[in-house]
């Protein structure tokens, strides 16, 4: 169902017979929460997140599109920053879902001079939330695009989590001037800033474990993974986030930045993303 937002930001709530629920705002299609039927949130959202146009909520699953990182668009692109339309919601034998709609516009073709469409489905299935995101290309003219679902996942505390799958993997340290390791550990563990693009490490499942239980989190057609945490000193910049909140999340993406994607005229990609608690 479709509700006015306390801040002026609509939004859209999905509930099973279960018990889960999800709250998505139409800006940005920007899931906030994930509620399990055990009442567990599986996304952090900073108490500090501010609700201004062009600014994006800080947590929950901001979209990065047609830009991952920094680049000749603003940061991560528009997709997270526009108003979104409900195309359709539905409920069917235990699934609950949302699918939103973003096409081209004036303003977007101030930046991104192409006609495209983004539609991106959120369902819920028992306790696990799956999101399929489908990138078509609506022109004449082929275009590259790099993007993310970057998530904030809850964690009880940073520095008592582990992310577990990505041994073996490359990874660009972005705060090691983008230098590029392979990760030794079956653990990534958290001691400061971590900020890294494990390449092509979507190819398999990636656990996320604290002191509460482990997050299982899927892809498919996705190729890389962030792993992201400010620690501290970055925290202390973010005015969005709240006092001490840098311990109570970690972002683990769905990323596609190790190659662009390339999508001729009438063409289309999409990418499943999904997450349960093990
Ligand atoms: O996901 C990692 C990252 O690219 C970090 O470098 C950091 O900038 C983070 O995204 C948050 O970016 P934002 O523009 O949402 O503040």
């Amino acid at each position: 169902s479709l509700h006015e937002g306390e801040n002026g930001f609509p939004f859209v709530t999905l509930q099973t017979a279960a018990g889960a629920s999800a709250k998505i705002y139409l800006y940005g299609a920007h899931v906030a929460t994930f509620k399990d039927s055990k009442g567990r949130d599986h996304l952090f959202m900073s108490s500090k997140a501010e609700f201004k146009q062009g600014k994006a909520l800080r947590g929950g699953i901001p979209i990065c599109w047609p830009q991952f990182g920094p680049g000749k668009l603003p940061q991560h692109g528009f997709a997270r920053n526009s108003t979104w339309q409900l195309n359709d919601t539905k409920v069917e034998e235990g699934v609950t879902s949302a699918t939103f709609l973003l096409k081209d516009s004036e303003e977007t073709k101030k930046v991104f001079p192409h006609s495209f469409e983004l539609h991106y489905t959120v369902e819920l299935k028992g306790d696990e939330m799956n999101t399929v995101f489908l990138v078509k290309n609506c022109g004449s003219d082929a275009f590259d695009w790099t993007g993310a679902l970057h998530t904030y996942f809850n964690v009880a505390a940073i520095d008592s989590t582990s992310v577990k799958g990505l041994k073996g993997f490359t990874y660009v340290d972005k705060v090691q001037d983008a230098k590029e390791f392979e990760e030794k550990g079956e653990d990534i563990k958290f001691t400061s800033q971590l900020d890294r693009v494990y390449l092509k490490g979507a190819s398999n499942d990636v656990h996320i474990q604290d002191t509460e239980g482990t997050e299982k989190v899927t892809f498919s057609s996705w190729k890389d993974v962030v792993v992201w945490n400010p620690w501290v000193e970055k925290a202390g910049g973010m005015s969005d986030l709240g006092e001490g909140e840098w311990k109570k999340y970690v972002c683990v993406e769905a990323v596609q930045v190790s190659d662009v994607v390339r999508l001729e005229p009438q063409q289309s990609w999409s990418g499943t993303y999904a997450f349960s608690k093990l």
